[in-house]
């Protein structure tokens, strides 16, 4: 049944305080949250699968059809030079966001997925050969295990799995006994989409460089929750989806180093990376052109940039400190319900609580919280590994974003010991 869309404001007193981040301000900036589901007011706690997008977002993109809709690097006509340096403009707040140290590092893809696919094919067909090996963790997404494994196949590398610990934690000593001189590239995700641990991606690529090998961050889950410093993190590579970070989908980054991706060969081949073709030869358009075939997502780009402003304006740091006393006070309230377990109790956490309830399966206790109103993910959460991991063969996924509140906690938590009574 498709939920009706009539819309409300619901505001209830806090029981415990959180620090000043004004979340009641915030969620004014997004016209979504204000849609009832089965008359309840929304809970959306499905941000990890996609986050809900703020109005400056949205205006952005219908300003871009409604006003200046063309193509880009082509035309020489008013609108397509418009359009144009829109798009640009948003590669260079990308670029400033992320500490890139120039826009050319910055290529827009469709999100982490393509991303990650793009290194793989590119920089894997080129550098990884027989008998070499890509290293990956065991909490990595299917989109940062799949595109390796189909390059191993292809080039008779072999995939290597650093192991987690019980609290989902990446073990160090283990990590660090699998880097050696056949090791082509480290793969790790900056933070796990199905527990939620954040890795020190730092130490790991310091880890990773002391031997020469390159770093692809897969931040998809990780930009959205936290401040991230591609110089300062020294990472060859860092992916991540725009639609995870109020962004439009259908966009995404891949930030790589200038070294690499001036030696890397393209991608796909079609409009806009070329620089010059024939029947017996093509010269290819510098970077980031060079990876960027045919029409780009235009809008998306502009979208994209317009988060960057939204977040920047917001406040990552404030997002980030208000989620992490978010989700503290999410697992404080939802391990008091008996026969709950949290999968993924890493130290440092951002975004998401998985979890399952003794008996019950995922898929109902989902069901019946979207009854009440609130969107969680159920499932094995595109980590199929990590499940396998923990024994279980899906949990349910609460995660967060920086409009969510203690109140929308304290329905969860209702929620699940409705499921209980319900399913007892
Ligand atoms: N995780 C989730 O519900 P795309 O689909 O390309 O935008 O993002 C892929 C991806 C890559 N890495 C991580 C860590 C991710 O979490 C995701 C997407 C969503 O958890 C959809 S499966």
């Amino acid at each position: 049944m498709i939920p009706s869309g009539t819309t409300s404001q619901v505001r209830m007193p806090a029981s415990e305080p959180l620090s000043a981040f004004n979340v009641w301000r915030v969620r004014e900036d997004f016209p979504i949250l204000k849609t009832q589901v089965y008359g309840k007011p929304l809970v959306y706690l499905d941000n990890a699968a996609t986050s809900q997008k703020p109005q400056g977002v949205l205006d952005a993109l219908n300003r871009f059809y409604a006003q200046e809709c063309a193509n880009v690097h082509r035309g020489l006509h008013w609108l397509s030079e418009l359009a144009t340096q829109d798009y640009e403009d948003a590669r260079v707040k990308v670029q400033r966001f992320l500490g890139a140290a120039e826009a050319r590092e910055i290529i827009f893809v469709r999100g982490a997925t393509e991303a990650i696919n793009l290194v793989a094919h590119s920089y894997g067909r080129k550098y990884v050969q027989a008998g070499d090996e890509i290293l990956i963790t065991a909490m990595e997404h299917h989109s940062n295990i799949v595109p390796w494994q189909i390059l191993c196949q292809e080039q008779g590398a072999r995939l290597r799995v650093a192991p987690i610990n019980d609290a989902g934690e990446l073990i160090l000593e283990e990590f660090q006994k699998l880097l050696n001189s056949r090791t082509r590239l480290v793969a790790v995700g900056h933070v796990s989409n199905a527990l939620g641990t954040v890795n020190p991606v730092r130490q790991i690529i310091q880890m990773a460089h002391n031997h020469n090998i390159p770093v692809l961050v897969d931040g998809a889950q990780a930009v959205p929750h936290l401040k991230v410093n591609v110089q300062e993190l020294d990472c060859d590579f860092y992916a991540f989806s725009g639609h995870k970070f109020y962004g439009p989908t259908g966009v995404g980054v891949l930030y790589g180093k200038v070294r690499w991706l001036e030696e890397m060969p393209p991608y796909q081949g079609g409009g806009d990376m070329i620089s010059a073709v024939t029947f017996e030869k093509t010269t290819y358009n510098s970077l980031p052109y060079k990876f960027e075939a045919g029409t780009p997502h235009i809008a998306g780009g502009i979208g994209l940039g317009a988060a960057v402003d939204y977040v920047s304006e917001v406040g990552l740091n404030q997002i980030a400190a208000y989620e992490h006393e978010l989700l503290a006070y999410a697992a404080r309230q939802v391990s008091r319900i008996p026969g709950l377990r949290i999968i993924g109790t890493a130290r440092e956490k951002a975004g998401v609580i998985s979890f399952v309830l003794e008996g019950l399966h995922p898929h109902d206790i989902g069901t019946i919280l979207d009854r009440e109103g609130i969107a969680v993910r159920a499932g094995h959460h595109c980590a199929m590994p990590v499940m396998e991991r923990f024994g279980v063969p899906a949990t349910t996924r609460a995660s967060f974003a920086c409009y969510n509140t203690q109140e929308e906690v304290d329905a969860l938590v209702a929620g699940i010991q409705k499921v209980q009574e319900v399913l007892a």
